[in-house]
């Protein structure tokens, strides 16, 4: 549909009606698709509809100063941009109502996501980076209001560092740093904190960003005179304003309804951001929402009649036709004519699109209801399994989980009896699991043979004279290595710059490497992951530092809600191999405790978390990660950087497997399995118990997700029979989640003659100081005593009580 072509020179009047025509063709083809799409919510044949009926023209504005390399981050009333520039057909719109599970149909997501959630694809069907200066790009979107706006920052800085770092590799990636971010957002998600967070961010950066804010004065039912102070964005915005002097940002307002206009404003916005890199906003007002906010409800409920009747008039669509009509680019009846002639193209995109989703289910339930009425025809059950088969026929748009459930309902009732058909449904079944469910869990995780948990050890090598150094240094002269190594790395965060992190991990590196690649940033955690994301989809390997674990939860919803879920939201057609530096365990305090790792390991699925025991197996891990696309969350040991250790001579290029444990003490009476700090307690008790003659098992467990793939925690189990696991998360944290992989997945019950045992912190923050630590985490006496309990339950004569 789109004819989108790159810039050329001056238009004769001819191209120039041709170009509006093509213009208002998009804009009406896609309001039909926005009102045809409600009626398939409204009659119960897609789940929910979020469409970008009332925001068409000024999108149409947006394609048009977009290039290709350029990139998007945006919302769900983009449906028309993304038409616009020919990555969204009619069919794939009512594709991604229905939830098809083919990427064909569904280039946003394979169904995953609901409808209005776009996205294009960085990654070939190999797992490779593609020419993204080839193509126009779009993050893929997801639905918190704003959550956007985090990894637009980093979208837009990558031209920053491709344009300004001379050893950066550009190839497939930027053209000299000309590439624009363009963000959209809604007036009333301008409210949120990570919109104001990134303003600031990239007004202090200066990057290439240009964020338009769709503003239709409501954010579904709550006017703006709830949202916003003075009921102006741009207004409270106005001292962000650049001028003579200072840096800042250029705001430019403008109306949604006003085409030419419109096109000025954005292409005026995109030159500044993509020739000076300033950081642009583009308040459009003016807005309407025809159907009101999405299919569940109705805006008369909260609109008066006059704002409504406003609505009407205001519509940008028919603004738009009425300034065509006025300029003599077309007549009332030829605009008539095309409007007709989409109509028709739009209903026949959506038969199709709805054949396309359902004939294969039509195809499934056939086979199914064959198979259950020659069941039904044998079985002294036949009675109620007709009944089930009589259901099905009804549901005349049978959806996959209709058939399902009456093919695996009518095997409840033959369990006794055995045919032919019994077996071909049950066959069926299997089946059937096994090719759908992948549509709905595959791509958590890389699936490419790339995947960093296919990244080989390399253990780390020594001369006999190495030197023993503070921990810190290994990190340091490892990243030192990374830098040299990887051109398009860099480390960012709250005095990751001049001082070289807070721990001097980093030291003597910005010197070396220059203030874009190793760099200071503000202290606002979700932008800095944000930051990670953007880059990292731009081709650059970011290692985003947060400061101390803790602080983590500022950037959880955008580490949660972005990172850990773009491979999967988007069938496996984009990544960000983002690696999260940060340091945690045994801080002291309620609010530098360093030890929810539970909370993580529950929102973090997508991102491996790797829980390093010292310096060197840190470093390992970042070795690993640079060979890979994935991203991960490496939390250092707080009191580990002045240990000492060895430096390895390889440095860069030794590696710490993914998902492997590493047994640090043979044993036979008990296995304890811990991770981190705790484990030099863990270490310590358990010499000390070896003098109370009991002999255990340390196990580290290095990677908390994924954990232990080779299953080599239950060998050491099946030998002790006896489990222990000690965390300094809270009870039913980390642990919990441990001891669920051993029963579950490695079946350690199995070998169990003592009851499996967690030990961990107390249920509340921890307190502050030495002794606020005792008595708030496992210490090496609680250990002791936890395990010689578990020994004196099995072995009463053996081991006396102590206490
Ligand atoms: C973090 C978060 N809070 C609440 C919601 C529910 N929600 C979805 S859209 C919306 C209103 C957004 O309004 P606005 O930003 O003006 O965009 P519009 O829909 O008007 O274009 C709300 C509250 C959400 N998706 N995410
Ligand atoms: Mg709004």
């Amino acid at each position: 549909m789109h004819t989108k072509s790159e810039p050329t020179s001056e238009l004769s009047f001819d191209d120039f009606k041709a170009t509006v025509l093509n213009d208002y063709k998009i804009a009406v083809t896609s309001r039909e698709c926005s009102l045809l799409g409600r009626r398939e919510v409204l009659t119960g044949k897609a789940k929910f509809g979020i469409f970008g009926d009332g925001k068409e023209v000024p999108q149409l504005a947006m394609a048009k100063a977009f290039r290709k390399g350029d990139w998007r981050s945006g919302y769900y009333r983009d449906q028309t941009f993304m038409m616009a520039i020919g990555h969204f057909s009619i069919e794939n719109f009512f594709a991604g109502l229905y939830a098809h599970t083919s990427i064909d149909n569904d280039p946003m997501s394979a169904g995953k996501q609901m409808g209005g959630h776009f996205g294009t694809h960085s990654l070939d069907e190999n797992g490779e980076l593609k020419n993204l200066l080839e193509q126009y790009n779009s993050s893929a979107d997801i639905s918190p209001t704003a959550g956007q706006m985090p990894r637009l920052l980093g979208l837009a800085q990558a031209s920053k560092i491709f344009r300004n770092v001379p050893e950066v590799k550009t190839d497939g990636l930027s053209n000299k740093g000309n590439e624009v971010a363009w963000g959209t957002i809604g007036n009333a998600s301008t409210s949120e904190g990570m919109f104001f967070e990134t303003i600031n961010a990239a007004g202090v950066l200066q990057v290439p960003m240009v964020i338009s804010i769709w503003d239709d004065d409501y954010g579904i039912s709550v006017h703006a005179k709830h949202q916003t102070t003075k009921e102006n964005i741009s207004e409270i915005l106005s001292g962000f304003q650049r001028n003579e002097d200072e840096a800042g940002y250029e705001i430019i307002r403008v109306k949604g309804w006003d085409y030419p206009a419109l096109m000025d404003a954005f292409e005026k916005a995109g030159k500044i951001a993509r020739e000076n890199h300033v950081p642009v906003i583009l308040h459009v007002t003016e807005l309407t929402q025809p159907q009101g906010h999405s299919t569940s409800g109705s805006h008369e409920r909260y609109k008066s009649k006059d704002r409504l009747q406003w609505e009407r008039e205001n519509d940008c669509n028919v603004k738009m036709r009425e300034w065509m009509i006025n300029n003599q680019i077309a007549t009332d009846e030829e605009l008539q004519e095309i409007e007709k002639d989409i109509k028709r193209q739009v209903r026949e995109g959506k038969r199709k699109a709805w054949e396309a989703f359902l004939n294969p289910i039509k195809k499934e339930k056939k086979t199914v209801l064959n198979l259950i009425n020659k069941i039904s025809a044998k079985s002294e059950n036949g009675r109620f399994i007709n009944s089930i088969s009589q259901n099905l026929i009804d549901e005349k748009d049978a959806l996959k989980n209709d058939v399902i459930i009456a093919a695996r309902k009518t095997l409840r009732y033959v369990a006794k009896e055995t045919s032919d058909d019994i077996t071909a449904l049950k066959n069926w079944v299997t089946d059937y699991i096994t090719k759908e469910q992948p549509n709905y869990s595959s791509h958590v995780f890389s699936e490419f043979d790339t995947k960093a948990t296919n990244i080989a050890e390399v253990a780390p090598e020594y001369k006999d004279d190495s030197e023993t150094v503070d921990a810190r240094v290994v990190l340091r002269d490892n990243f030192d290595a990374i830098f040299t190594k990887y051109p398009n790395s860099i480390i960012f965060g709250e005095d990751a710059g001049t001082i070289g992190d807070v721990n001097q991990g980093l030291e003597g590196l910005q010197e070396k490497y220059g203030e874009l690649r190793v760099a200071d940033a503000g202290i606002r955690e979700t932008t800095i992951i944000g930051q990670g994301i953007g880059l990292a989809l731009r081709g650059l390997r970011p290692i985003a530092e947060i400061q101390y674990l803790d602080y983590i939860l500022y950037a959880m919803a955008t580490l949660s809600d972005d990172l850990a879920t773009l491979r999967y939201r988007t069938h496996g057609k984009q990544t960000a191999p983002v690696i999260v530096r940060t340091r945690g365990h045994r801080l002291e305090g309620i609010w530098h405790s360093g030890s929810q790792m539970g909370s993580l390991l529950g929102l973090l699925r997508g991102i491996y978390i790797l829980t390093p025991r010292n310096m060197t197996k840190a470093a390992g891990f970042y070795n690993t990660l640079m060979q890979s696309d994935e991203p991960a969350v490496i939390i250092e040991c707080l009191n580990g950087y002045r240990l000492k250790e060895k430096l390895p001579v390889n440095l860069g290029n030794f590696t710490t497997p993914i998902g492997k444990v590493e047994v640090l003490r043979d044993g036979t009476d008990i296995t304890i399995l811990s991770y981190g700090s705790t484990l030099r307690l863990v270490q310590q008790a358990a010499q000390e118990l070896q003098a109370s003659g009991i002999n255990a098992e340390v196990i580290d467990a290095q990677s908390l997700l994924p954990f232990d793939l080779n299953h080599d925690t239950v060998k050491s189990i099946a030998k002790t029979n006896r489990i222990l696991v000690v965390d300094e998360d809270m009870p039913g944290g980390a642990s919990a989640y441990l001891m669920q992989h051993l029963l579950d997945k490695q079946k350690a019950f199995k070998y169990l003659d003592s009851a499996p045992q967690t030990l961990t912190a107390k249920p509340h923050r921890p307190a502050y100081g030495t002794d606020g630590d005792y008595f708030s985490k496992p210490s090496a006496e609680d250990i002791f005593e936890k395990v010689y309990s578990i020994m004196l339950e099995a072995k009463p004569k053996d081991f006396p009580a102590i206490r």
